[in-house]
């Protein structure tokens, strides 16, 4: 299935759709930069609007000094910090450098940061949270840990802008079914076709400013947002963290075209007496989670905006969406965006999907790659349904994940944290409906004595980041199994709670 005609204005035919495979994003940025020096591109928090021009030499004196620090082609850094020009600066050198970056969340604790470390070996640590070096340096001691503003000795001018579309861009740590998240590697020419797929199913222009409340380490803020909106020549408004008042006053104040969020952002725009002001954007756009239809409905009411809900992932960056022009359908993620072919297998059906966009593989995992893949085709893990009219509707998931705001947590990751509890003897990890967060991590637990309130969610977040904490603990008196001894998980709520 692909019905990509279903996203394309009128006067262009799928025949002569240009995805830019064959291109780096930092040769397209680059390109915009030198054409338009004086164009602003990014807001920063702190220092106002930077200009293309101003980007463009940051961009190359980080670069000068990462190299100078030893940073190679196909080297690692890892980034995690709170949106800024610098951390973008910083991003857009290491790319243009050749280096690949390891996007990394800010609220992973030691075992989390170790755990990506010691995989992908970074040769460089860009953070903005001093007790990170100590855990950086606890598993390698040779890793050069700086902050955003990357203050190092500069160098001579080195080579940019070198590499190719084949070569790797990204490693984003996702997916542990396994317990431990693994590196999708991400090449240049994946991540420049889905921003082109968008540019032109959105009609994404250089004239659209874009409020990005997103944080800058998962796909959705980095991939969608930044990346587009550099590819773009257009501009992004980055705001450090989410807060209605800031958002909307920022639609406001720049008189911003376009607004891209998870649903819990949505679920707390409407609760505002200001949610009215969302009509002033051009597009607003949902992901990462199911956008449920009553809220897809209530954001019309208050606003007029029929929001348009995508679907993507680490692995593939952006799937599917619903159009621009035409129905946006409630509950449905829409059809295939430009390049992509998506096809429904098996019994319940599960969403496979090819194209330019899809990853290079799992960082140093041989194993995962083969099981990742059907014939070619990468197998996403979630079920999907088609309506008469060939909107894609996702109505469950083949793998273990539980949604919290956007955040995906694995609910191995977690039962291995608390098993190590002194007083747990069994637990089972799930994920509850819940109307802000969509989905919110519970735990069910067998335990030697009484838990205190917070014991448990508090022992996970010593070890795990915040939004991987259990919000409820219930204490059962026995875990439910079936003949072959597995946890039946979906019986854990007809369990009586001691
Ligand atoms: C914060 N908390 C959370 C979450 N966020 N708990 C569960 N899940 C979360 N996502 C905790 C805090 O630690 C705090 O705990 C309490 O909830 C209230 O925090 P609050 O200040 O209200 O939260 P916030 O800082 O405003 O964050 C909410 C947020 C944030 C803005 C919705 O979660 C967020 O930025 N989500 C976006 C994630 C994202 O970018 N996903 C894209 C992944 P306590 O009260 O105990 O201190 S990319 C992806 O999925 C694919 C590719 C795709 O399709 O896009
Ligand atoms: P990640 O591992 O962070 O890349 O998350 C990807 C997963 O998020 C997908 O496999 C889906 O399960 C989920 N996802 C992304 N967008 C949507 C959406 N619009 N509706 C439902 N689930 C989504």
């Amino acid at each position: 299935m692909s019905n990509w005609h279903r996203h394309l204005p009128e006067q262009l035919h799928p025949s002569e759709i240009e995805l830019g495979v064959g291109e780096t994003l930092p040769a397209v940025w680059v390109s915009n930069w030198q054409t338009h020096p004086e164009r602003n591109v990014i807001h920063d928090p702190a220092l106002g609007w930077i200009s293309a021009g101003d980007l463009l030499d940051r961009s190359e004196v980080i670069a000068r000094r990462l190299a100078n620090a030893g940073v190679e082609l196909g080297d690692r850094v890892l980034l995690s910090a709170a949106s800024s020009v610098e951390l973008v600066a910083a991003h857009t050198a290491a790319l243009r450098l050749g280096a690949v970056v390891m996007p990394t969340n800010g609220a992973y604790r030691a075992e989390e940061v170790t755990h990506v470390v010691s995989d992908a070996r970074p040769k460089v640590a860009i953070v903005d949270r001093p007790e990170w070096s100590e855990w950086i340096h606890s598993c390698d001691s040779t890793v050069l840990v700086t902050s955003p503003s990357v203050e190092m000795e500069e160098g001579p001018s080195v080579r940019l802008d070198q590499i190719g579309a084949g070569s790797s861009a990204l490693i984003g740590y996702t997916s542990g079914t396994t317990g431990r998240p693994k590196g999708a590697v991400l090449s240049h020419g994946n991540l420049l076709s889905s921003v082109r797929a968008l540019e032109i199913a959105w009609r994404w222009q250089p004239q659209d400013i874009l409020i990005l409340a997103l944080p800058l380490f998962h796909m959705h803020g980095l991939g969608v947002g930044l990346h587009g909106s550099l590819a773009i020549g257009a501009q992004a408004v980055l705001l450090p963290e989410f807060e209605v008042t800031d958002v909307l006053d920022s639609i406001k104040k720049h008189h911003a075209s376009m607004f891209f969020g998870v649903p819990t952002m949505y679920s707390r725009l409407v609760e505002s007496s200001r949610a009215g002001e969302l009509s002033q954007l051009r597009l607003c756009v949902s992901g990462s989670a199911p956008l449920a239809a009553a809220l897809h409905r209530r954001i019309q009411e208050v606003s007029g905006q029929r929001v348009l809900e995508r679907y993507g992932m680490t692995e593939t960056a952006m799937l599917v969406s619903n159009p621009y022009e035409g129905e946006r359908r409630p509950g449905s993620v829409g059809f295939p965006l430009p390049g992509v072919e998506v096809l429904l297998k098996g019994d319940p059906p599960e969403i496979l999907v090819k194209g330019p966009n899809v990853f290079q593989g799992y960082w140093e995992r041989p194993e995962a790659n083969s099981q990742a893949f059907d014939d070619g085709w990468f197998r996403t893990g979630d079920l999907g349904a088609l309506d008469p009219d060939g909107y894609l509707s996702i109505v469950g998931r083949a793998k273990e994940m539980i949604i919290s705001g956007g955040f995906n947590v694995y609910p191995r990751e977690v039962e291995d944290v608390i098993s190590q509890h002194e007083a747990i003897r069994e637990c089972a990890v799930v994920g509850e409906p819940d109307e802000e967060w969509g989905e919110t991590v519970v735990a069910f637990v067998v335990a030697d004595r009484e838990l205190s309130l917070d014991e448990i969610k508090n022992f996970v977040g010593e070890r795990l980041a915040h939004y991987k904490r259990p919000r409820r603990t219930y204490r059962i008196d026995s875990m439910p199994r079936n003949a072959l001894g597995k946890v039946q998980k979906h019986r854990l709520a007809e369990q009586s709670i001691s």
